[in-house]
């Protein structure tokens, strides 16, 4: 991947992480709406979602398209894509940072770069498959696929290769599906050790630790049940924009993944924070409450508690209401660019 010369470029290598149908292709086909829509606020940086090559780009285009007008959701992913993104916004911190142009100079640009792949879910899992629980949520994706073994393992060496030499890795927790089937360790433990066995051989622990700042993703902050939840948590806050938008504040995020580690069934999800806090360096680890296709707003222009659910189902398929408005989609990719980058100044 090269840039036009004369770009400052970073390079950040990203891998996504998550158990099946935790929303991992939503999120990244929700990247471009999300970088279109950040409030306009004078004096904030805005950025471009941009593919890095054709296929990347196409990714982007069709699947907003597949959001956003024909209000369906991705399909499961088969097996595992390989996707560049250029992120594309002003320059920060550089020569001319907060300084008037001089007539005639063009404002810089700053270019960060993320590779990543995108994969099956059961790729993460254990080689036992777990039958799905029936399901008490209103929301019933996912039941009966099969989390079991990839098929080729040569594809689960290449993605424990690219998590290991990833700098940044974004966990989309799903406390929905956790709710279900208590399977977030599952999904998370193999992986780890393995990419902890690969760090440690590559001599790339720091401290006993893994090297990657991790951002924990809670998703389907939309769903009713995951919504009330946060709300009985006292973490939701109204938005400052005119269609008071709820969110979790980051500073807030680990609060509310908390609680849903300390109420989940079967211990798995504490297992999970456990994990976290094992393996990564707490320093290097921020959380997100996070949203693909957030809330539905009506004609009223603004949020209303008794009708936010923006995901139906018909014919026992998720259909998307109406406009996607994604939630803490773009800001983990910022956090992990910025994260890597003055890590990489202080080196
Ligand atoms: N309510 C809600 N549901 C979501 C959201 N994102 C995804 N989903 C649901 O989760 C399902 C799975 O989403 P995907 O993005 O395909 O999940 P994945 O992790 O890529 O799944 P695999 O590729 O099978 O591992 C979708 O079909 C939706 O039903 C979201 O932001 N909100
Ligand atoms: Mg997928």
């Amino acid at each position: 991947m090269t840039a036009p010369v004369g770009q400052p470029t970073q390079l950040a290598r990203i891998g996504l992480w998550g158990a099946p149908q935790s929303g991992k292709t939503t999120f990244l086909a929700a990247l471009n709406i999300a970088a279109i829509s950040q409030p306009t606020v004078p004096g904030s940086p805005s950025w471009i979602v941009i593919g890095g090559d054709d296929d990347a780009g196409a990714f982007l285009s069709e699947n907003t398209d597949l959001l956003q007008s024909r209000h369906v959701f991705p399909s499961a992913t088969p097996g595992m894509t390989a996707l560049s993104w250029r992120f594309i916004g002003p320059a920060r911190g550089g020569r001319l940072a907060g300084r008037p142009l001089r007539r005639g100079s063009r404002p810089e640009n700053m270019v960060f770069v993320v590779e990543l792949l995108d994969v099956a879910g059961r790729y993460f899992g254990s080689s036992t498959p777990k039958n799905s629980l029936p399901s008490s949520s209103v929301f019933d994706e996912g039941a009966g696929l099969f989390d079991g073994e990839p098929d080729a393992p040569d594809e689960w060496e290449l993605l424990l290769d690219h998590l290991s030499m990833c700098d940044g890795l974004v966990y989309l927790f799903d406390p929905v599906r956790e709710q279900r089937n208590s399977d977030a360790y599952e999904f998370f433990q193999r992986t780890l050790e393995q990419v902890t066995r690969r760090c440690f051989e590559a001599n790339r622990l720091r401290g006993g630790k893994l090297p990657h700042f991790l951002a924990v993703c809670v998703t389907k902050f939309d769903e009713p049940a995951v919504f009330r939840q946060a709300f009985r948590t006292g973490v939701v806050l109204t938005g400052d924009e005119p269609e008071r938008i709820p969110r979790v504040p980051d500073n807030l995020a680990k609060t509310f993944f908390d609680r849903l580690c300390d109420e989940g069934h079967e211990g798995s999800a504490r297992l999970v924070r456990g994990s976290i806090n094992n393996y990564f360096h707490p320093d290097r680890v921020s959380y997100f409450v996070s949203s693909s296709v957030g809330f539905h707003i009506g004609p009223s222009g603004y949020f209303r508690a008794h009708d936010f659910a923006n995901v139906v189902k018909t014919g026992g398929e998720a259909r998307i209401r109406g406009a996607i408005r994604p939630i803490n989609v773009l800001e983990p990719f910022l956090w992990l660019e910025e994260s890597t980058r003055s890590a990489a100044r202080k080196r």
